[in-house]
């Protein structure tokens, strides 16, 4: 009851069954056995045969599953795949479908399905909300806590495989002789379950650990210090996956400091990694605070360097230009780089989202941007598309997603969290599975697969992150949050002397004539980034999709919405809905109490007490504050605000350490 099982709530098979349905396996292989090991602890069908048949290598590490007689076949080309076909079968059971007939085939959409844990060795968790770190570093390497295991599994259970253990803003310490040790521990769990792991390296280790005079990637000490290092790093954990590097980015360091490109830094590492088929990701999430758009720099670092970086880097990308916000467009730079290798970053973990205390369902926006046109290599050309194929050579794809994950019981801080890792894990298979069936899914392991609570529930989740688009920043809008912890609204957030591009004015630049950013051909022309249609589209008023139209657009206050309304209005009927569709979901789940037990009805039902609060605060703020330069009444058929503007100035949240 205090959602610790999260969606693995298989119950045991009793003996009678268990006698009466045998689990074959010829393989003698550890992950082979913990397939058949999961399939005899809870599978209460017909008799299984998994078989490994390294023949039939295009499963990668999908798998087969037929009926032969009254049997089940299961084949697949590497242990691994055995694994993930026992959860299938789980999950068919668990949600009721029916396998008589079953014959499918299941290929992995991506190679690498990777978690990004933004981890400090120190325990906290850089934008993490459901408690302390997962890992318990002081304990490592002796004391292996059972939730590693359980992690594993969870993620093996959804086709995850590989993690990310520690922050982008990378401790160089983590590379040091005693926590390579921390890491073989946690690897050594993880690989039963066939999982990877990935480091993310601090570009200046060579310097701090090595005491080298810089870290210039062109400097030979600097390539041998790398090369010393990697090679230790697979003496303790022969299967680790390689390195993830935030550079030249928010303070962080990079070859840029050397008058070396990126390319230059991540070639180096590449290199070092090689031998031993590693793989380097290196992010486009770079920015500074010049004249330029902050929406147009990683396009402009990183598309001159197309064709200039090693077959095993890959580039990993946010999913929109400013940063994982309720709405963006995707980022130009996909299908941008035709020689390179990208890959999406999402974030699962809900910064920008209302923490761990909003409802919000993520499929929607993973879906939005996998399925987004960039028009790169004529029409198809999805974002799906570009990183699910390899960009020339054998080169492998990959997509991540920031975790959510900490020690809170619940893992992720709100039960509706855990929908958030699961998709992600879901479409990281599959991306072309729609977001109501992933929901269902979820909510029939879960919860229950009973109709009453189901379709309310999924019809919840899907309505969510229109919902928090709307009471936070629709239209458009983005990122107009407070200042470093970005909870609350700040729309007139200003520091003298702080950064411009840190501040909320410089995203929605209201003024007595309207408001929105301008990034068509008379402004920044960020639009310029865009492939045709796209660019003419986006840059134009009327062909604009609404949903987009203040992130591309400064528009007049009087303008006319597709409504009929003027966009004043439209403004403060979509902050209004957005309350509204939250008093809905408290609706939706109050009537529901019957079918789920206590603990976690109450605790869902007073997250969204919270989710309906922080709704009024964001529209009173957001429309009383923008209200000053629009000079326009709130329509009077909607609610009127209750809070007065300064008293929500007032408000200053000490966010640090908020769970
Ligand atoms: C921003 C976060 C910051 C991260 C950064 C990143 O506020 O904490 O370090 O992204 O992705 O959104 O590197």
């Amino acid at each position: 009851a205090d959602g610790s099982e999260l969606w693995l709530r298989y119950k045991p098979v009793d003996a009678e069954v268990a006698q009466r349905r045998t689990i074959r396996l010829q393989v003698n292989n550890e992950i082979a056995q913990l397939a058949k090991k999961e399939l005899d602890s809870y599978w209460s069908g017909s008799p299984v045969e998994l078989r490994l048949d390294r023949s039939v290598k295009r499963l990668k590490e999908g798998y087969q599953i037929k009926r032969r007689g009254s049997d089940l076949l299961v084949t697949a080309a590497k242990p691994v795949g055995l694994l993930y076909a026992a959860y299938h079968l789980l999950r068919l059971q668990e949600v009721g479908a029916d396998v008589q007939n079953i014959d499918i085939e299941e290929v992995p959409d991506f190679d690498i399905r990777i978690l990004n844990h933004w981890d400090n060795l120190d325990g906290t968790v850089e934008r993490g909300y459901a408690g302390y770190s997962l890992w318990k570093w002081d304990d490592l390497p002796k004391k292996i806590s059972p939730r590693y295991e359980r992690y594993a599994r969870a993620n093996a259970s959804i086709g995850i495989n590989a993690t990310v253990l520690n922050n982008v803003n990378a401790s160089p310490q983590i590379l040091t002789p005693d926590y390579l040790e921390k890491v073989k521990a946690l690897a050594d769990v993880f690989r039963k379950y066939g999982i990877r792991v990935y480091l993310s390296a601090n570009f200046s280790s060579p310097k701090v650990l090595g005491g080298l005079a810089d870290s210039d990637p062109l400097r030979k000490e600097v390539k041998a210090w790398w090369i010393a290092k990697v090679d230790e790093i697979y003496k303790h954990i022969p299967d680790f996956g390689g390195f993830l590097v935030k550079a030249n980015s928010e303070g962080q360091p990079g070859p840029q400091d050397y008058g070396r490109t990126h390319a230059d830094g991540a070639n180096m590492l590449a290199d070092a990694l090689k031998p031993y088929g590693g793989t380097v990701m290196w992010r486009a999430f770079v920015y500074n605070p010049t004249q330029e758009d902050r929406a147009k720099q990683a396009y402009q670092e990183f598309v001159p360097l197309d064709g200039k970086f090693r077959e095993n880097v890959i580039i990993q990308i946010k999913n929109g230009p400013i940063d994982f916000q309720p709405r963006e467009p995707f980022t130009p730079v996909f299908g941008a780089m035709d020689k390179t290798q990208q890959m999406v970053e999402f974030q699962i973990t809900q910064e920008y989202l209302g923490f761990s205390n909003h409802l919000v369902y993520l499929a929607p926006l993973f879906k939005e941007t996998l399925d987004a046109e960039t028009f790169s290599r004529g029409p198809g050309s999805t974002v799906a598309r570009i990183t699910t194929s390899s960009a020339g050579g054998s080169k492998k794809t990959a997509i991540s997603a920031v975790s959510n994950i900490g020690e809170d019981d619940s893992w992720t801080g709100h039960h509706f969290g855990q929908a958030n890792w699961y998709a992600f894990g879901r479409l990281a298979w599959n991306h072309q599975l729609t977001s109501e069936d992933i929901a269902e899914e979820w909510i029939c392991q879960t919860f229950t697969g009973a109709t009453a609570f189901r379709e309310p529930v999924r019809q919840m989740m899907m309505d969510s992150r229109e919902a928090v688009v709307d009471y936070m920043m629709p239209l458009g809008l983005h990122h107009i949050f407070a200042f470093d912890h970005h909870y609350g609204p700040e729309p007139w957030g200003d520091m003298e002397g702080g950064r411009p591009d840190w501040m909320p004015w410089y995203y929605h630049n209201a003024d007595t004539t309207g408001i929105g950013f301008n990034r068509t051909k008379s402004g920044s022309n960020a639009v310029s980034q865009y492939k045709e249609p796209l660019q003419t589209a986006y840059g134009n008023l009327t062909t604009c999709p609404e949903n987009l139209l203040l992130y591309f657009h400064h528009v007049s206050w009087s303008h006319t919405m597709k409504s009929g309304r003027s966009l004043w209005d439209e403004l403060c009927f979509r902050y209004d809905r957005g309350v509204k569709e939250v008093r809905e979901f408290q609706k939706t789940w109050d009537r529901l109490e019957s079918y789920v037990d206590q603990q976690r009805f109450e605790e869902v039902q007073s997250k969204l007490k919270i989710q309906t609060r922080d709704a009024v605060w964001w529209k009173d703020a957001c429309l009383l504050y923008f209200q000053i330069f629009a000079k326009m009444p709130i329509p009077y058929e909607l609610e009127r605000p209750i809070h007065e503007l300064d008293e929500l100035k007032k408000i200053k949240l000490d966010m640090k350490h908020h769970n």
